[in-house]
């Protein structure tokens, strides 16, 4: 019965009638609180029922809807079924935020009626310490696996433990990793086999277990360490408590709480459950001995004060959220940014791709562009691609103003590519949308060169911006160009953000001009008929 960890609270060692046997196997959610024919006289409180605090049916596969996927005698059921009594007891439930890893328990979103959140593979400690800091009354769960918290998550445990994060970690350590077949974990014992280390593990080839609760009590800041172990119905109970008090004190403000908890994986042990337990208790507990290793109480008031102060983005950048109904009005707190405010959008929305190489201004023009973008109240992205070299690698950037919220960043097909070099062109040039255009910055296009349902209109935009003084501003020149080609958005608003974002006075004036010589250009072609004013973006 593969959720038979998860439906019972202790494993109640009692005969039960086959009939009562029968009826708890084909429905694992059926609660028998009541008299059991057959329990006798336990010591134990008999509980055969599933906590609320898990989905009444698991939506995973349709066919196992009442069970996990965990193997038979998994440890992992009995841990979250210990985390979500202690939760459906703290009566927190509607505020609990479940951060679940990379590993057999990546699913526990599919079990726990919480808010969840999936991260990749050790990130849980930061992610939930975003979490937490954002939304400080939250309860934030870390859980983890040994692969996921004590090798490629070594740092971010620690440095989550470090600076006091408010959250509770469950550190499931089985000593190998489940999910992958059993490799070895950071915690695999000295001499014991796994896929890795066939021979055992040796010290002298491989290093010794890491001993993550005695690591963190290194630290200063945690304000509780516990190592429990599911070895058997004392030590699960003892693992109980250990699980709700780590909860209690992040319930009551206090920092960072830690919970090792020795688990079976019978599966990769190669063992049957039972057996897999008494491993855990003759050989892991004298490997990782159990023990409280910090038990703090939670800092007085005073001291919790010293919190940050909560802002919300818009408030922290300085500007006011834009306006879903008025796309077009000014964004931003400012006398300065009302330029934006009255240019009519003639697009649902634009994807500009522009590329080029490093040094030509190619991700500044495209910073330029969101900055404007958001002054006239649009949704914007901005995707960077470049290089290593800091000169002349290739470099582009993805640019999309939309007036709805933007799903991808991602621009595969633009309606606008910015080519600042021939390379550029020949490259993106065929990926431009049906209906687009072409901004090329040299004198004319290559007589090779076309794209079927594509304007290209050459810009010579670094002889323009050379005559003007520098060619450091050829991308503003292509900026003028797009502007007046594409009419997306305000030539008012870009002077603005130039006005704001160049420093040197005698680089804006050189910017000034270079936007209006890029206008003027693309004017003029329109003049002579070379150029067709567009109608408009899908
Ligand atoms: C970035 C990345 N590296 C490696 C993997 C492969 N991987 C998946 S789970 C896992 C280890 C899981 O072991 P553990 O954290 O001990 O959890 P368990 O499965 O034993 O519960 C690894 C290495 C991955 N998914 N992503
Ligand atoms: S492989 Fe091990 S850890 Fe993974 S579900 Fe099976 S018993 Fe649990």
């Amino acid at each position: 019965m593969a959720n038979e960890s998860v439906i019972s609270l202790v494993d109640i060692k009692v005969k039960l009638e086959p009939e009562v046997q029968n009826q708890l196997e084909s429905h694992p959610e059926t609660s028998f609180p009541a008299e059991i024919p057959g329990a006798g006289d336990s010591p134990y409180e008999q509980i055969h029922s599933k906590s609320p605090l898990f989905y009444d049916l698991y939506e995973r596969k349709s066919e196992q809807k009442n069970q996990t996927h965990y193997c038979p005698g998994c440890g992992h059921g009995v841990v979250h079924k210990l985390i979500a009594e202690a939760l459906q007891d703290l009566d927190v439930q509607d505020k609990t935020i479940f951060v679940s890893p990379v590993g057999c328990s990546v699913f526990a979103y599919y079990y726990f009626d919480v808010g969840n959140v999936q991260v990749a593979h050790g990130r849980a400690p930061a992610s939930a310490s975003a979490i937490k800091r954002s939304c400080p009354d939250k309860i934030v769960i870390s859980y983890q696996g040994d692969g996921d918290l004590a090798a490629i998550g070594t740092a971010e445990i620690v440095h989550a433990a470090n600076r006091g994060e408010k959250i509770t970690v469950f550190f499931v350590n089985n000593g190998i990793y489940g999910m992958t077949g059993g490799q070895m974990a950071p915690t695999t014992m000295v001499g014991e086999k796994s896929t890795t280390s066939p021979w055992g593990r040796r010290p002298s080839n491989e290093g010794f277990p890491l001993h993550m609760a005695e690591l963190l009590a290194t630290l200063e800041a945690p304000v509780y360490i516990e190592r429990v172990a599911l070895s058997d119905n004392k030590n699960i109970m003892k693992a109980r408590r250990a699980v709700r008090k780590a909860l209690e004190r992040q319930r009551d403000g206090a920092g960072f709480s830690f919970v090792e908890i020795l688990s079976p994986c019978p599966t990769i042990w190669s063992k049957d459950p039972v057996e897999a337990r008494q491993w855990i208790a003759d050989k892991m507990i004298p490997a990782f001995p159990l023990n409280v290793f910090r038990d703090h109480q939670p800092a007085p008031l005073a001291v919790q004060e010293n919190d940050p102060p909560q802002r919300s983005v818009a408030e922290v950048l300085g500007i006011k959220p834009a306006s879903r109904n008025g796309i077009g009005e000014s964004a931003r707190d400012g006398a300065a940014d009302i330029v934006g405010a009255n240019h009519s959008h003639r697009f649902k929305d634009v994807k500009i791709k522009i590329a080029g190489f490093g040094g030509q201004g190619v991700l500044l023009l495209g910073q330029l562009l969101i900055e404007m973008g958001m002054r006239e109240g649009l949704e914007v992205s901005w995707l960077p691609s470049y290089g290593p070299e800091m000169r002349s690698g290739s470099a582009h950037c993805h640019v999309c103003l939309s007036k709805e919220r933007i799903g991808s960043p991602l621009v595969s097909h633009p309606d606008v590519l910015v080519a600042m070099n021939e390379f550029s062109l020949r490259k993106f040039g065929r990926e431009v949308a049906s209906g687009g255009v072409i901004l090329y910055n040299g004198e004319a296009v290559p007589a090779d060169f076309s794209v079927p349902d594509v304007q290209i209109v050459a810009v010579p935009a670094a002889e323009i911006a050379d005559k003007l003084g520098s060619t450091k501003a050829t991308n503003i020149v292509m900026m003028g160009a797009l502007l007046e080609e594409t009419e997306c958005l305000a030539p008012r608003t870009a002077l603005n953000v130039l006005e704001d974002k160049v420093k040197k006075l005698d680089l804006l004036e050189i910017d000034r001009k270079a936007l209006h010589a890029g206008r003027l250009f693309i004017d003029e072609q329109a003049h002579i008929g070379a150029v067709s004013q567009p109608d408009g973006f899908a």
